[in-house]
């Protein structure tokens, strides 16, 4: 294991000796903060350590430090009745027992100044903290599946709202099992399959997008141009860059497109998605090549995003038009096209 260069962090023979060591930790009068950042995983899992230690101590409260913005997990958070308390520093002072899900202490600023019982996530370890427990597996495709391991060792039964909330977020971080699933991912997934309802899950997975979101849809339609295969479409002005993700993922839907890259303006940047198939291309590395120098760019082979200062771009975003987009982009086809032919 690489993980094993992390100091405190005990080996276990068992999943049995893990879990005890676990509510070793917790005494009846303590009064738990389980810190997030939240997500699907990060919501399910921090359930999950709720129902973990239910009648094992005072009071267990769940605490985001960031705001829901997107419209999939605040549906998540209300149907599935989620409770949770948006993050003051009071908080600190009111419980005694501190615990981390699906994070790092050196994830975020608000954490570093945590000092807490307990650290259990899947993401690559990072150096420069430490935690009475900590239980980090990079192998795995969401900390819901770690905490599948704790629920089944402990044998409670999920109730339909934790498993379905599971069932999300392996869903959401696996990438529908498209990306770092392993076995244990689907076993999680399959156990929680039976006790989740699909109505529930169907409702979050459908809220993609808010009525008021619709006209968006309209003017990229309107603005949408086709250059041999590839669709670009600026959008101009949104509240929220998660739409022109929804369009984007719309559009790479049309047969016979190759690339789609939809832009908008967000908080003064230029937010732009891209999407393909992946097969013989690299939308990660072209963004880099093209935006990498003037802001933030990267991604993967099959989705990627780029968002730049619209004062490095030297343009207004009045000015800016689909056009606009297609001109930045149309070199770096070109040079790519050059050098890699299997780019297009
Ligand atoms: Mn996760």
């Amino acid at each position: 294991m690489k993980n094993s260069s992390l100091k405190g962090q005990p080996k276990f023979r068992s999943n049995k000796e893990r879990l005890s060591a676990f509510l070793r930790l917790f005494k009846k009068q303590d009064q738990v903060l389980i810190l997030i950042v939240a997500d699907p995983d990060s919501l399910a899992s921090a359930l999950a350590v709720k129902k973990l230690l239910q009648g094992k101590v005072q009071k267990v409260t769940i605490s985001n430090v960031n705001e829901i913005k997107r419209l999939n997990n605040q549906v998540m958070v209300s149907s599935l009745k989620i409770p949770l308390t948006p993050f003051k520093p009071s908080l600190l002072t009111q419980h005694n027992k501190f615990i981390l899900v699906d994070s790092q202490p050196t994830h975020q600023e608000v954490f570093k100044t945590v000092k807490f019982n307990a650290v259990i996530d899947h993401h690559p370890l990072t150096s420069g903290w430490s935690a009475d427990y900590v239980d980090i597996r990079p192998d795995y495709g969401a900390t819901a599946t770690i905490l599948y391991e704790y629920l089944k060792t402990a044998k409670l039964r999920p109730g339909i709202r934790l498993a379905t909330a599971m069932v999300y977020a392996i869903k959401t971080d696996t990438n529908n099992f498209e990306k770092s699933a392993k076995t244990q991912d689907v076993l999680a997934f399959q156990y929680f399959y039976r006790y989740m309802n699909r109505h529930l899950l169907h409702k979050i997975e459908c809220s993609d997008l808010r009525r008021s979101e619709l006209k968006y849809f309209k003017i990229a339609l309107e603005n949408l141009k086709y250059v041999q295969k590839r669709a670009f479409t600026f959008v101009g002005k949104v509240l929220n860059a998660d739409i022109l993700v929804v369009i984007a993922d719309f559009l790479n839907k049309v047969y016979e497109t190759s690339w789609v890259f939809v832009a908008g303006e967000c908080k003064k940047k230029l937010v732009v998605i891209v999407r393909c198939d992946g097969y013989r291309k690299d939308a990660g590395k072209l963004v880099s090549r093209a935006f990498k120098h003037l802001g933030s760019a990267g991604g993967h082979k099959e989705k990627a995003r780029a968002e730049i200062p619209f004062e490095n771009l030297g343009i207004s975003p009045e000015e800016f038009t689909t056009h606009t987009l297609i001109n930045l982009l149309k070199k770096h086809f070109r040079r790519l096209q050059k050098r890699e032919a299997p780019l297009i």
